[in-house]
């Protein structure tokens, strides 16, 4: 959405070289001079290419009226800074006019995903409708984040099918690291012996798979960068997305 500087000049001049066709046609027409056409056509059209090149630039700081449909699934273990990083994304980015959603997991799994488990099956289940979710807000100007675990590659692959744009980014954190945080408890809980009546069983990169993702737009590492860091990576790749 937002043209390059290169992109604005290039239609700018092939807009120009059309119209000097027309003005040279118009002009040479009615005084039957090649000087004079020749003259009127450079300063009228040295002008236009300024005026269109300033003119497209400061409409590229305008957000108003532009769609902005846009499709994030983030995808990353339990722990890693998912929701923590697409909320503060959303502040940021509501902040500079656009409309922006977060699909959250946990919170989905409260409403309209309160039926589902954790089985593989209830999993892609689970992401389908977040997906689908996803996809009506995108097609409707709102840049939306999904905030899930999102372990598996096949259903990844069908939700970048699913949008016309999407785009898959990978919040990345170490298992060890995660352990460390636990800012939840979960990790204690899927780490405790079975048969353990506090255990969580098919708990994600402890006792479930977790598929790297083969095909990512975007790797947030939150191990080695701050929230505010990822946040501004994050938001800066949207922006260029849009
Ligand atoms: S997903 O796998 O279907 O994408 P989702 O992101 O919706 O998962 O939900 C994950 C959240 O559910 C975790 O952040 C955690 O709070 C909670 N949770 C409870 N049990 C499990 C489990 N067995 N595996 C992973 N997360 C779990």
């Amino acid at each position: 959405m937002n043209d390059k500087k290169e992109r604005s000049i290039a239609k700018a001049f092939s807009w120009r070289g059309l119209a000097v066709l027309a003005l040279g046609a118009i002009t040479y027409g009615i005084t039957d001079d090649m000087h004079q056409t020749s003259i009127i056509t450079i300063i009228y059209h040295g002008l236009q290419v300024g005026i269109f090149f300033f003119h497209e630039r400061i409409w590229s700081h305008v957000n108003w009226g532009r769609t902005t449909g846009l499709f994030i699934q983030m995808t990353g273990l339990s722990g890693a800074g998912k929701s923590t990083i697409a909320k503060k994304v959303q502040k940021g980015l509501i902040k500079k006019g656009f409309r922006v959603e977060v699909i959250d997991g946990d919170e989905y799994r409260e409403g309209l995903c309160s039926d589902l488990g954790f089985s593989k099956e209830d999993r892609n289940t689970n992401i389908r409708r977040l997906g689908f979710v996803g996809k009506v807000l995108a097609r409707n100007d709102v840049i939306t984040i999904m905030s899930a675990i999102n372990p598996y590659e096949e259903i990844r692959k069908e939700l970048r099918e699913l949008s016309g744009k999407s785009r898959t980014v990978f919040i990345n954190c170490g298992l060890e690291e995660l352990k460390k945080r636990d800012t939840k408890g979960l990790y204690r809980k899927a780490l405790l012996p079975d048969g353990d009546p506090e255990k969580i069983n098919n708990f994600t990169g402890i006792s479930d798979p977790f598929d790297s993702p083969l095909v990512c737009d975007l790797i947030i590492n939150t191990e080695k960068e701050t929230i505010e860091q990822s946040a501004a990576r994050l938001e800066k790749f949207i922006l260029e997305s849009v």
